[in-house]
């Protein structure tokens, strides 16, 4: 057999090579990260900063701690790409492994039906209890305080069946203020409103849920719903509780994040220097987009102007 040959050709084409991109960062592992009030389907929202803050950090659990989507605006008709981006990214995430739990909240309260569903890494519940070597944290939305403040602590000490009976309360509730005409009641909406009465109202959440969790025995209880990020310790009856909101992504663009070295720690994206770097890299990448994207139309454009001027 002759040895095989390859013929050479007359000339070399020189491709020239892609324009190195920047390596891609190293993401940031984190054991748990908690996002919460995201409200996808809404103007308020920054799906591209999540999306951003999302790209950049590495959980082995994340937990979407309600009103992720928000179903009640959906009449609206407003669902941008970066929302969907958001979502494919999160579809995404769970097929690489990461345990993605979605809890519901009260503008995403029609999931509730589906409360127990499992799909491979993605799980639905109103509520979560996750193991860490810092203590056991309680996570839930906590739209179950909004209508009775005052009854909350007991009806959540039945236990399970307490706490769902309060989401049916608040839902009844809203049920027939919807066919009375009249406004549902969230305490997210009195915080946003920044009526007198919302500190008070956000010291009761914070304390009835910090009492609930001391009841059931939680070193940490973990909510979202009044957009107020925090980290504190809360002294009740039943011993020392630390509670902890996420925030949200309309306002303050803020998560929860645990690593067995540091504990429980909220991440603040506008104090993110790489944040930062990766919206002026994202705006660069667009603009090169652009001007690859159609020359004959950037073409035409600059033609049309030339008429214009002439
Ligand atoms: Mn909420």
């Amino acid at each position: 057999m002759s040895p095989v040959t390859v013929a050479m050709p007359d000339t070399i084409l020189i491709i020239p090579a892609e324009p190195a991109k920047p390596k891609a960062r190293r993401k940031r592992r984190v054991q748990v990260a908690v996002v919460s009030d995201v409200h996808l389907g809404t103007y308020g929202c920054h799906a591209t900063e999540l999306l951003r803050y999302l790209k950049s950090i590495r959980p082995q659990v994340l937990v979407l701690n309600g009103d992720i989507v928000d179903i009640w605006q959906f009449s609206k008709n407003y669902w941008p790409p970066a929302h969907m981006r958001v979502v494919r990214y999160l579809a995404g995430l769970a097929a690489k492994g990461v345990k993605i739990h979605y809890l519901t909240g009260n503008h995403d309260e029609l999931l509730r039906k589906f409360a127990g569903l499992k799909l491979g890494n993605f799980r639905l519940d109103n509520k979560l209890v996750l193991d860490l070597p810092h203590g056991r944290t309680w996570l839930f939305h906590g739209d179950v305080f909004d209508v009775t403040m005052r009854h909350s602590r007991w009806l959540a000490k039945l236990g399970g069946h307490g706490y769902d009976l309060l989401i049916l309360i608040n839902r009844s509730v809203n049920y027939l203020l919807a066919k009375l005409g009249r406004p549902r009641v969230a305490l997210s909406k009195l915080v946003k409103e920044r009526v007198k009465s919302a500190g008070s109202a956000v010291s009761n959440f914070e304390e009835t849920a910090a009492a609930i969790a001391a009841d059931e025995g939680y070193r940490y209880v973990a909510c979202g719903h009044i957009h107020q990020p925090e980290i504190k310790t809360l002294h009740t009856e039943k011993g020392e509780v630390i509670y902890l909101n996420s925030g949200d992504w309309v306002e303050n663009l803020t998560s929860l994040e645990y690593t067995a070295e540091t504990g429980w720690q909220l991440y603040y994206y506008n104090d993110d220097p790489l944040m930062q770097q990766a919206a002026e890299a994202d705006a660069a990448d667009a603009a090169e987009e652009l001007a690859d994207s159609n020359p004959a139309q950037l073409l035409e454009g600059l033609l049309a102007e030339f008429k214009i001027r002439a």
